[in-house]
């Protein structure tokens, strides 16, 4: 238990989160599942927490989140590291030497926001498929794989997003994955699922993570987006594969010490907020379906899946992406905008359903000024 001495006269953590406000307004943040701030009861599962130093491997809580997830996935072992960008490069890093090639979803996160990792820290090429919505196909991954030839480079992993972030949090379909798996078995390719959502993609159609996972050779998975831990990310795989990971995690200075703190708050997390993601769900489809009334506004409804709404501005919208971006800031709806008439807006732990309704009537008076 948290001490009283820290706990006011209700008896409510005075280290309760209070929700953000601007003139006395409260804000509804909706630019990513990555603000949200731990509960009072995930705090006091942090507060809690045995430690011990895991850079010796002497952290039990840290030992007790990285066995839940390799059980989850149905994987031999996990690492816990402080982010998903350094679950995916120190995945990248430990399936592949520099000069080879990876094949990778030209939106996807690993190829577009982790600073050219692949480049940098992994010495490797990057190959890049159209997907529809972030799903590409198996016959595009063959055709992409170069021939085995001392003048090309060797095509030696495969990375699926799922879901997919760019595009709306899109569900990768297990069929297809199952197609794929069969031509990098076939062509001697690993494939790495970046599933920092695969959370989201579980609980939207009801199947085990591990149907994803089971088709892949290392999957990474977040703690701290929808599920609402402050940090971390997990990876899982063969227990030589995170042999191999624990020495690059070590070298891109991801060794923490007494990090069971942070581990805590993802077993909270795993335990407590997964199934409560359908709720995020809804109020997802809820405001699209709301954005897709408005003059101008361009919503695929059919693609909106999970927790992630892309909003197109067609030439009919008031704004383009900076314009609404900057006008909702004013009214307390913080979104972001990722393309010249694209934004995105995501629901999260710290967005209720009454919140999503009052974001929903900001919209609408921006939008008829
Ligand atoms: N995504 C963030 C931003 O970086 C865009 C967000 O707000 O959505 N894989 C996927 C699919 C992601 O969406 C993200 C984060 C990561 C990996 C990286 O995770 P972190 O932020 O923990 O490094």
């Amino acid at each position: 238990m948290i001490p009283k001495s820290i706990l006011s006269e209700n008896g409510i953590s005075e280290i309760t989160p209070q929700p953000l406000t601007t003139d006395n307004m409260k804000i509804i943040d909706l630019r990513s599942d990555t603000v949200t701030r731990p509960t009072p009861e995930m705090r006091e599962a942090m507060y809690n927490a045995e430690v011990g130093d895991d850079v010796f491997g002497d952290d039990p809580t840290v030992n007790r989140l990285q066995e839940t997830v390799a059980g989850i996935l149905g994987k031999e072992a996990a690492l816990y590291v402080p982010s998903g960008t350094m679950a995916n490069q120190v995945s990248v890093k430990a399936h592949t030497e520099p000069g080879d090639e990876i094949i990778l979803e030209a939106s996807s996160h690993v190829y577009n926001y982790e600073g050219g990792g692949p480049g940098l820290l992994s010495g490797v090429m990057t190959r890049t498929l159209e997907g529809q919505w972030g799903v590409f196909t198996a016959e595009q991954v063959e055709s992409s794989i170069r021939p085995s030839d001392h003048h090309f480079a060797r095509s030696r992993l495969v990375v699926i997003e799922n879901t997919h972030n760019r595009h709306g949090g899109t569900i990768f379909p297990v069929e297809e994955m199952r197609r794929i798996r069969e031509v990098a078995d076939r062509r001697s390719l690993s494939i790495h699922l970046d599933g920092a959502r695969l959370w989201n993609a579980a609980a939207a159609t009801g199947l085990n993570p591990k149907a994803w996972a089971d088709l892949a050779d290392s999957v990474s998975v977040c703690l701290s987006k929808g599920l609402g831990a402050p940090v971390g990310s997990v990876i899982a795989g063969t227990r030589s594969f995170i042999d191999r990971a624990h020495r690059y995690r070590k070298v891109f200075g991801g060794g923490m010490r007494q990090a069971g703190i942070l581990a805590a708050a993802g077993l909270y997390a795993l335990e407590h907020h997964r199934a409560r993601l359908l709720k995020d769900h809804e109020n997802a489809r809820y405001l699209a379906e709301f954005l897709s009334k408005l003059p101008g506004a361009i919503i695929d409804l059919e693609h909106v899946q999970t927790n992630i709404v892309v909003l197109e501005l067609g030439k009919d919208a008031p704004f383009d992406g900076p314009g609404l971006v900057k006008e909702l800031r004013d009214s307390g709806v913080w979104i972001t905008s990722f393309a010249p008439r694209k934004c995105r807006l995501v629901t999260h732990l710290d967005v209720s359903w009454e919140d999503v309704e009052e974001a929903c009537k900001r919209i609408q008076r921006v939008w008829s000024v």
